[in-house]
């Protein structure tokens, strides 16, 4: 029998990634979009273009997570097997200027979520996209499911908060409950205000004479990137595992920004140093430190492991830059 998955945020990143995966897999795939004045879905494109996809196994529904309502008449309606829990303000650096909104969707809006879910006749399996982020300056490297949580912005307190509610509706109603505890991921979907993004875009434009230098905040920051595809399988895999459990989603390898600029910068033969610049408006108020996971229980538990190289996903993403630039390029008479 077909199955249902439902996504919230699936036209981010993650969301486009894991819906290719479903419908690969057999899925009825289900998301929910916010109503906005924009229509921001270039990374569902070329699945609405699809007529045998878009409204015969692929459905967008208007809602969002301060909506709870809303919610519940779809979830009720579509009768998920699976939730894939995405959606949420996801910018640390923007966490600080807007706490407010990033705990009301990070942190409420799930919780909002876990409670329509309880009521549900038969809850659906559920997975909780959450973050490295919520460990903070963790004195343990790397860090584990068991690594208490410490975190040092809003956007982490957010995701502590939401994590350990999934663990309690897991441990006191018995749900199905998975906590992805997701290391940074990247692609050339990321959004463009994320720093492997920014960096990518900006060596390609400049290679093509679009753009002439590169600001940005603490260039030593290090972080443990790996393949957003490589992650989304692992979703699904935590769900299709015959008991629920908290996982760790990471490379176990760390990179510093600079790496990042270095790798980018010579994938289109350009000296970074001629064009890349400090600005104090990308710096933030704390930055967490020795961020690196370990995927042990993954792989022993789920068979999952990462596929692609830090240096294999820079260049792919400052590849993808190129190519998407060089078709804006104003073309020459033939
Ligand atoms: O920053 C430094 C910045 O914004 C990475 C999200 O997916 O991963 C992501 O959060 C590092 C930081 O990602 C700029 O200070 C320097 O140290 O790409 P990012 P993030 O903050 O690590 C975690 C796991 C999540 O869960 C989040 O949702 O790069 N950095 N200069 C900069 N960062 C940005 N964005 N822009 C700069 O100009």
């Amino acid at each position: 029998m077909t199955r249902t998955a439902f996504i919230t945020g699936i036209t981010g990143q993650d969301g486009s990634y894991l819906t290719e995966l479903l419908l690969e897999q057999g899925y009825e795939v289900h998301g929910s979009v916010r109503r906005t004045s924009t229509l921001e879905r270039s990374r569902l494109a070329h699945l609405y273009a699809d007529p045998d996809i878009y409204n015969q196994r692929l459905f967008l529904h208007y809602a969002d997570l301060d909506d709870p309502t809303t919610l519940r008449r779809i979830l009720h309606r579509v009768q998920p097997q699976e939730l894939y829990h995405l959606a949420g303000q996801s910018h640390v650096g923007l966490s600080f200027e807007i706490p407010e909104t990033t705990c009301e969707f990070t942190a409420m809006g799930t919780l909002r979520l876990l409670e329509i879910l309880r009521d549900l006749p038969e809850p659906p399996r559920f997975f909780h996209a959450t973050s490295s982020e919520m460990f903070g300056r963790p004195a343990q490297s790397p860090q584990t499911e068991s690594t208490p949580l410490a975190p040092i912005n809003p956007y982490g307190c957010a995701k502590a908060f939401a994590t350990q509610m999934v663990r309690v509706y897991r441990d006191s109603h018995g749900l199905f409950m998975v906590n992805g505890i997701l290391y940074n991921h990247e692609s050339p979907r990321r959004g463009e205000n994320f720093v492997t993004r920014k960096i990518c875009h900006a060596a390609a434009a400049i290679k093509l004479k679009q753009q002439k230098e590169l600001s940005l905040g603490d260039t030593s920051a290090q972080r443990d990137w790996g393949h957003a595809r490589d992650y989304v399988r692992g979703m699904w895999l935590a769900l299709s595992h015959a008991v629920p459990g908290d996982y760790v989603f990471a490379t176990g390898k760390v990179h510093s920004v600079q790496d990042v600029i270095e790798t980018a910068f010579a994938a289109v033969d350009l000296d970074w140093r001629d064009y890349v610049r400090f600005d104090s408006h990308f710096l933030r108020p704390s930055e967490p430190l020795h961020l690196v996971g370990d995927a042990s229980k993954a792989k022993a538990e789920l068979g999952w492991s990462p596929t692609t190289s830090f240096a294999d996903l820079i260049r792919e993403m400052t590849q993808a830059e190129l190519g998407a630039l060089s078709l804006k390029e104003p073309q020459g008479n033939a």
